[in-house]
Parts: structure tokens; sequence; C-alpha cells
């Protein structure tokens, strides 16, 4: 096991803020040990979502994507910890709530809410690269 501390880039969907789930979700990563170095609540424009889902331009799901993250504010994070890149997509699980494993906040939280895979609550930097670059694109 390696140890490294990172910071990565966690955004609280639309749905997550709509349905009061941002306590809990911070609440989870908060008992997890990671720390909150910063944090925003925004209302995404669509030259920022489409900066930061820039990677899925094309794609059929990518309209819809982007229209669901405009539909509502925000929670962005700016998190610490060690291998908290990894770490966070481990407590968020995966991407479809419908196969996300319970004990992770898509598994335990989304699964009967988000009846469209792109409402799957949060968002976690996928790599040191993806990190830096997101945490640019929110934080400044
Ligand atoms: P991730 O959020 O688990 O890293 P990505 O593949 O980076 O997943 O996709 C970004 C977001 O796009 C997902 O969180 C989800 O909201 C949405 N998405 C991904 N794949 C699909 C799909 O096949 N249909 C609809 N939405 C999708």
């Amino acid at each position: 096991m390696t140890t490294a501390v990172e910071e990565t880039l966690v955004l609280i969907k639309p749905d997550g803020v709509a349905r009061n789930l941002t306590g809990e979700i911070l609440r989870r990563i908060e008992a997890k040990g990671y720390s909150l170095v910063d944090l925003r609540m925004l209302q995404a424009d669509r030259d920022l979502l489409a900066q930061h889902y820039a990677e899925h331009e094309g794609k059929p799901f990518y309209e819809p994507l982007v229209e669901f993250m405009e539909s509502g504010p925000i929670v962005a994070i700016r998190l610490a910890g060690n291998r908290v890149i990894e770490g966070f997509r481990s407590l968020a699980g995966a991407t479809d709530p419908t196969t996300a494993l319970p004990g992770t906040i898509r598994g335990d939280l989304a699964r009967d809410w988000g009846l469209k895979v792109q409402q799957n609550l949060v968002h976690g930097s996928d790599s040191p690269e993806s990190a830096q670059r997101e945490l640019a694109l929110w934080f400044g």
C-alpha cells in the first residue's frame, strides 16, 4: 500500500442537493476521514459544464447530462486525503446506481430515486490529471 496525500474535486449534483442529501453525503466523506479544504454552492453555467465534461462531448448522453447538471444548484468540494481520488470513487460506487454496491453513496441513496443514470448524486475526479484540471475549473 502506498500513501499519497492528494486533492480531488467532488460535486454533489443537482439531484443530491434537491433531495436534501448534502449533509448525508458530507457526513460519509468526513466519517471516512477526508478533509474539506474548500466548498461552494453554485449554479453551473453551460460553459463550465462543457469544459468539465469535454471528454464526453458527442456521446449520446452528453446533452441530457449537461441539461441535468444545469438544472439546479451544485455543491463543489475541494477534498483532501490519502489517496482520496481513488478512495472517493470507491465511496461513491459505480456510475450506474442500479449496479452500485450497497454501502456506497450511489448504491445506498441513488437506486430508487435516480430514474436516469445521470442522476447519480455525485462526481469525483478519476485521476490526478483530471483532479488538477477540474479543481482549476471549479475553484480557479
Ligand atoms: P463517473 O461519474 O462515474 O466518473 P463518467 O463515465 O465520467 O462516470 O460519466 C460522467 C457522468 O455522465 C456520469 O456520472 C453520469 O451522470 C453520466 N453518464 C455516464 N454514462 C452514461 C450513460 O450511459 N447514460 C447516461 N448518463 C451517463
